[in-house]
């Protein structure tokens, strides 16, 4: 028999070199707090964790299973190496029998996230918090003959449904004896049921459910339990268990994704795993809640960025119908060196055979903005191992990649995967947000054989900011609402496009960051960091995808007003909604998601705004007109780089910087691509002098990530970087760059 015991409590956890141990429980990470705050110098080293334990009954064997240990774990037993694990998303199991000893006994885990391990991700905007952030399991049992436990860490069960009923169940057991595989239905009931005389080794059972259901999105998410038995001589030896569902998809590249044979449409969001004070060390509860805002919205696909996330996630996401895009960090860049090769390959493997039985996984991710870096051969070919192995692992999913919208089509990376996608940031890093719908047609019509989704868009949004007139990169809640609104018009007129998934379901950390003057965090999410708010925008996309019926009326944080006439906006699922202000009935429409009421007049002081719909739905809203547009309401933007970044820009720049940009035709400007930059030994060494130097000095993440080159332009990566650096920069590196004749 197997017994299994959660180990989570009675940990002690000190940073290395630190004189005390503290006690901890997990899950646990030492970023919690560092990195969140801005400044991208959270601890990112190693650290040990100890736990003190009793062993006093015999087992035949012991397991510990490491749920996740970010980035590089190291495990001792009574000081004796156990084994090792790079990679920080992945489970593992590592057999403790040998090192035991009876009574008192001390595993010992060394977790390691420093900078420069040959580990994915290595640079992404996101913190790698370190830790042993999700849970341990001690598995002990009385026998050898079980199912192998330590295979990919997980129990090594793969199950492949087939439509027409057939199941085939693929097993590594440790020992001999009888297996009995049953499948049971959501009641519990048995509808199938083999039993086979099975020796050590691998193996493989076929059965077959009469008339099965279907696991059908989010309308029906029909799961059954496939349960393996192992005994021998009657008595049971080891079980499995997992649920499964038959579904069958396909994407088509000028009419989207169908699932069970008719098209469905996939509209969702990307999830970070995340959350304020806690990094990553989240438990059921905070996964629970993430869960029950994303259906709240309406979404029915997700895309879990940008690496493996919880076992307990991806069953959510089995019962609540959740069409899944599953990912390894292998994000803007690559590392040459064969050891993180390797670890790719590895990440690769083990999303795949731990993931394999969710039939919410639908696509296997093996990179993501591979094109903000330089593409070299050695990137492109363990692209292609990557894809490769997805396919060797696992025949029945296909591959997919998120490119960064500069990556042009002609680039090999749109050729390696089945399905393909762009992150495109118009109306927030480039373009305006009127441009989707033409980036989309441009980008299909020169590959209209690839189907193509949009893995990423949207823009960041601080619920202290408001406007009356958003702009681009204004950070308010009202421009954040157009771009989405603008982008799912864009979307929905584009049926070929076989899915979208907004930027981000929540706002999440990112110590590197410090925009709309807020540190350490992307603040691109529907909901905050705290999951405590639901931004304007999160309720257009109610309106738009959930059935619940509701009003809402936008602007719930823009609370004072000057003008005396304003245009009050209004987000519904229901097709008719009326305004009341102060009591007095101002309008009424029919219409679609998006309800717009202009020149509605304000008294001065308090104003009651209503919006009712026939069906009884409301929501209020009171006002106060101003005799002035406040302040309060508009970030002022305000460089903040350090007193050594000034002083580097007072020795670089010796005379006065003109704010023209000049381009000479047939010399480099910052308008070249980064690659054509570096192609010239002056053009490297002037970027080198006059940003890599500054970067450096503030904010290394940063300089690296400039220092890949790439496909982009200058000026494509300023915006990334144009808050740390006094602007006459990218001036100043346009007039050197204007000096160097084009290669
Ligand atoms: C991207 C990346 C994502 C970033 C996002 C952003 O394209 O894939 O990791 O967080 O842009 O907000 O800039």
């Amino acid at each position: 028999m197997r017994q299994t015991s959660l180990w989570n409590d009675q940990w002690q956890f000190q940073i290395e070199g630190a004189a005390d141990w503290e006690s901890v429980c997990l899950p646990h990470t030492w970023n919690a707090l560092d990195g969140q705050d801005g400044g991208g110098d959270y601890y990112q080293g190693k650290a040990w964790y100890r736990k003190r334990f009793l062993a006093e009954t015999p087992w035949e064997q012991v397991y510990l299973r490491f749920g996740a240990v970010s980035k590089r774990a190291e495990v001792y037993c009574n000081g004796q190496l156990v084994g090792s694990h790079n990679g920080g998303f992945s489970a593992f199991t590592l057999e403790l029998t040998p090192y035991l000893r009876q009574g008192e006994n001390e595993l010992t885990v060394m977790a390691d996230n420093s900078a420069d391990l040959p580990i994915y991700p290595e640079y992404a905007d996101f913190t790698f918090f370190g830790g042993i952030y999700r849970e341990v399991e001690l598995i002990c049992f009385d026998t050898k003959a079980h199912f192998d436990v330590e295979a990919f860490g997980t129990d090594a069960v793969l199950i492949t449904p087939d439509v027409t009923g057939t199941v085939t169940m693929q097993t590594t057991l440790t020992g001999n004896g009888l297996l009995r595989s049953e499948i049971l239905d959501e009641a519990g009931a048995a509808v199938a049921a083999v039993e086979e005389i099975v020796s050590a080794g691998d193996h493989v059972t076929r059965l077959t459910v009469p008339q099965p259901h279907r696991w059908d999105g989010t309308a029906a998410p029909y799961l059954y339990t496939a349960q393996l038995t192992l005994s021998s001589a009657g008595k049971e030896l080891d079980r499995f268990s997992d649920s499964f569902g038959f579904r069958d998809y396909f994407v088509s590249p000028s009419e989207g994704f169908f699932l069970n044979g008719r098209s469905y449409p996939l509209h969702g969001v990307c999830r970070h795993q995340d959350r304020e004070d806690m990094g990553w060390a989240i438990t059921e509860k905070e996964h629970m809640e993430d869960m029950s805002l994303i259906r709240e919205l309406g979404a029915n696909t997700l895309r879990l960025a940008h690496y493996q996330h919880a076992p307990f996630f991806y069953h959510l996401c089995d019962r609540e119908g959740m069409v899944v895009w599953a990912e390894i960090p292998f994000i803007s860049g690559h590392d040459p060196r064969p050891e993180a090769d390797a670890n790719l390959l590895q990440q690769l493997r083990e999303l795949i055979l731990q993931n394999y039985n969710h039939p919410s996984i639908c696509f296997w991710g093996i990179a993501n903005e591979l094109g903000i870096a330089k593409e070299t051969e050695a990137m492109l070919s363990i692209t292609q191992r990557l894809n490769d192995l997805a396919k060797q692992l696992d025949a029945t999913r296909p591959t997919v990649i998120a490119n960064v919208g500069m990556t042009v089509p002609e680039s090999p990376l749109f050729h390696i995967t089945d399905l393909t996608s762009y992150n495109e940031y118009m109306g927030w890093y480039t373009g305006s947000a009127d441009d989707h719908g033409s980036f989309c047609d441009e980008r299909h019509s020169r590959i209209p054989e690839i189907p193509m989704a949009v893995s990423e868009y949207g823009a960041d949004c601080l619920l202290q900011w408001h406007s009356a007139q958003p702009k681009v990169q204004d950070y308010t809640e009202e421009y954040q609402a157009i771009v989405h609104e603008k982008a799912m018009a864009a979307f929905n007129a584009r049926p070929y496009l076989w899915a979208t998934w907004l930027w981000n379901m929540f706002d999440f950390a990112a110590d590197g960051r410090d925009e709309g003057g807020c540190k350490g965090r992307n603040n691109k999410g529907l909901v905050t960091y705290d999951r405590k708010t639901k931004k304007q925008a999160f309720f257009f996309y109610k309106a738009l995808w959930s059935k619940e019926p509701f009003v809402y009326l936008c602007g719930k944080r823009y609370l004072k007003r000057a003008a005396e006439k304003i245009e009050v906006k209004v987000y519904t699922n229901l097709p008719h909604v009326a305004l009341w202000v102060n009591g007095h009935f101002v309008g009424e429409q029919d219409g679609n998601t998006v309800f717009l009421f202009p020149d509605v007049p304000l008294r001065m002081g308090f104003n009651e705004l209503v919006a009712r719909t026939p069906e009884g739905c409301m929501d209020s809203l009171i006002l106060e007109r101003v005799a002035s547009e406040p302040e309060e309401y508009v970030f002022k933007e305000s460089k903040n780089f350090s007193s050594a970044v000034a002083q580097w820009f007072a020795d670089v720049s010796q005379e006065p910087v003109s704010r023209e940009l000049d381009i000479r035709p047939g010399y480099l400007s910052v308008n070249d691509s980064m690659e054509l930059i570096y192609s010239v030994p002056e053009g490297y060494k002037a970027v080198q002098e006059l940003v890599i130097k500054a970067l450096a000095i503030d904010n290394p993440g940063a300089a690296k990530r400039m220092e890949s080159g790439g496909a982009l332009s200058f000026t494509d990566l300023w915006h990334h970087i144009q808050k740390q650096l006094p602007d006459e920069v990218y001036y100043l590196l346009n007039e050197r760059l204007n000096r160097i004749p084009k290669p």
